[in-house]
């Protein structure tokens, strides 16, 4: 019934693995089926244990012994390897093919953008999966910006406002300002772009409440159309699952 992922990813301490484990313990809660994915050679800790994982390939800190390298470069060797090794990847991924991911990925992946062979298993895992990345900008699938961290600040700040439901005429006005004329179709055309596909739109994150994260779920519900395959649940299936 399910067969979807959400790819997660970040700057470094962007509150990656911390969503994760939070989106982890709501989806229980509902008993929605999800499975944790680590794909970060350097993680350290888990809340929860997750199903696969990418130190059972391979792990920086092996890489930094065996191989003498620094940690940035260990870490483009972990994704090399992991790369070279995608059959792993697909074996590990085999009991699960009809189930539903969260995949933890390293604050690299976006440093490393999306023109290098990350692309390659990013659009690999795509194939497979329903998929909407978390945080990312790509253009061209479904994404979800999340403003991580929420319950640090004052939600009812009237400045929020202007990041998450942004203004994008005033973006067309600053940059037809300062291009000449014959470039404001091609403005107009990357503002109507940037709205279609919400890219500057964030959707507020605060851990600490349901609310908000079950209004993130929807969201993420809606760029994969979760649920639309699942079959009715009957009334005696219920009974039995709250026994
Ligand atoms: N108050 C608060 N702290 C958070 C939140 N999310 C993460 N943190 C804290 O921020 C720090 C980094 O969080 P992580 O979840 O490890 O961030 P990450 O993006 O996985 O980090 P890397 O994997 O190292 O790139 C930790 O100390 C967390 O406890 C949040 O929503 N609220
Ligand atoms: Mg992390």
């Amino acid at each position: 019934m399910g067969k979807t992922c959400q790819l997660v990813m970040g700057p470094a301490g962007s509150g990656k693995s911390t969503y994760c484990s939070t989106m982890v313990t709501h989806c229980q809660s509902m008993k929605r089926s999800i499975h944790l994915v680590n794909l970060d050679p350097a993680a350290e800790y888990f809340e929860y244990e997750p199903t696969i994982d990418i130190k059972n390939l391979i792990t920086l800190e092996e890489v930094m012994q065996q191989l003498n390298y620094g940690p940035n470069g260990g870490l483009i060797y972990c994704l090399e390897y992991l790369l070279e090794n995608l059959d792993w990847f697909e074996n590990e991924l085999q009991d699960y093919d009809d189930d539903n991911l969260i995949i933890d990925c390293p604050w690299w992946t976006v440093c490393i953008g999306w023109d290098t062979e990350y692309v390659e298993y990013i659009y690999w895992i795509l194939n497979l999966y329903k998929t909407v990345p978390n945080f990312s900008l790509e253009s061209c699938i479904p994404h979800l910006n999340v403003m991580t961290k929420m319950d640090l600040i004052d939600e009812n700040d009237p400045e929020l406002e202007r990041f998450f439901s942004a203004d994008t005429s005033l973006l067309l006005e600053d940059a037809n300002a300062s291009t000449r004329p014959d470039f404001h179709n091609l403005n107009q055309a990357l503002v109507r772009l940037i709205d279609e596909y919400s890219m500057v739109n964030l959707i507020p994150l605060n851990i600490k409440d349901e609310d908000s994260i079950q209004y993130l779920l929807s969201h993420i519900d809606n760029a994969i159309q979760y649920g639309e395959d699942l079959e009715p649940k009957e009334v005696v299936d219920e009974i039995e699952d709250d026994e």
